[in-house]
């Protein structure tokens, strides 16, 4: 994901890629931060990921997805095919962490190449693909499949800062990591990196880093408020609080629509 191209890697998958011809999509290219593209790729070349394509599969035509399974070709290229010297189609598999947009592709492709409509479901989650599916075509000539699979993290996530990161791209389920917390850390990465437009999406007069204080001016800002009774000496009384979950998650909603501004996490 462009967001976390490195943070967004399942580590896992590097033994499986070095026995197969790959190419590695960053895809979501609507909601990253471009700018340090290089230093980017130069990382992941180090890594042996040097066929990389960006994409933005909500585009109804991206030039990037048209250039797809042509460097899908130019990679197999003289490849041995094993088993499979005798057939002339090709199936391709999509492997990923959750939410990354594995289905969109395959939907975006169709699209494309064979003026098809979706044949894999989507959603904005993790875990919305739940099995391996059945071959999806997504070319007529050459004939290519595409199998799609459930996003899949490594069994054991690297570091905290890792985690939070992947936390914020939804590929973990929100409430297994805790609103307020992922909320915190996003504010945290949008400082440092500068990128202040929560100021102005939520009415604030000055960047902060306190988390209560922009999650209070959010909920107040949305009317996300909660009655709650209060017992005081003097008799129970009803007082007006902020709901800070429901701001947090409004705050984490906005991050990943790119309501606040193109970022780039890693
Ligand atoms: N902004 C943006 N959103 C995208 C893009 N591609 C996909 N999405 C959204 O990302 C969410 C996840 O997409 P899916 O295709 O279901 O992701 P997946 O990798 O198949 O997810 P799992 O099956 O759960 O592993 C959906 O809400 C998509 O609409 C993109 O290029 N840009
Ligand atoms: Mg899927």
């Amino acid at each position: 994901m462009q967001q976390i191209p490195l943070s967004g890697r399942n580590p896992v998958f590097q033994d499986t890629l070095n026995v197969k011809p790959h190419l590695l999509i960053l895809n979501k290219m609507d909601l990253a931060d471009l700018s340090n593209r290089q230093r980017i790729l130069k990382k992941l070349e180090k890594v042996g990921m040097g066929n990389v394509l960006f994409t933005d599969c909500l585009r109804q035509r991206d030039e990037n997805i048209k250039k797809l399974l042509p460097m899908v070709l130019q990679i197999i290229e003289n490849k041995p095919r094993f088993n499979r010297e005798e057939s002339s189609d090709y199936c391709l598999m999509v492997i990923g962490v959750p939410n990354v947009g594995k289905s969109s592709l395959i939907n975006s492709l169709r699209r494309t190449n064979l003026k098809k409509g979706r044949a894999s479901r989507v959603g904005g989650e993790p875990g919305i693909t739940k099995a391996v599916l059945t071959k999806i075509q997504v070319c007529e000539r050459p004939m290519m499949y595409l199998l799609d699979t459930p996003g899949v993290l490594p069994p054991k996530i690297e570091s905290v800062e890792t985690g939070m990161k992947l936390a914020l791209c939804g590929t973990i389920l929100d409430h297994l990591v805790g609103e307020d917390i992922m909320a915190d850390y996003l504010l945290y990465s949008l400082n440092r990196l500068g990128k202040f437009s929560y100021m102005e999406k939520y009415d604030l007069q000055a960047p902060s880093d306190d988390i209560h204080h922009v999650l209070k001016h959010i909920a107040v800002k949305l009317r996300k408020t909660q009655r709650v009774k209060a017992f005081t000496g003097l008799g129970n009384i009803t007082v007006t609080i902020p709901n800070y979950t429901a701001a947090a998650y409004d705050f984490i909603r906005a991050f990943r629509k790119g309501e606040l501004g193109q970022v780039m996490l890693d």
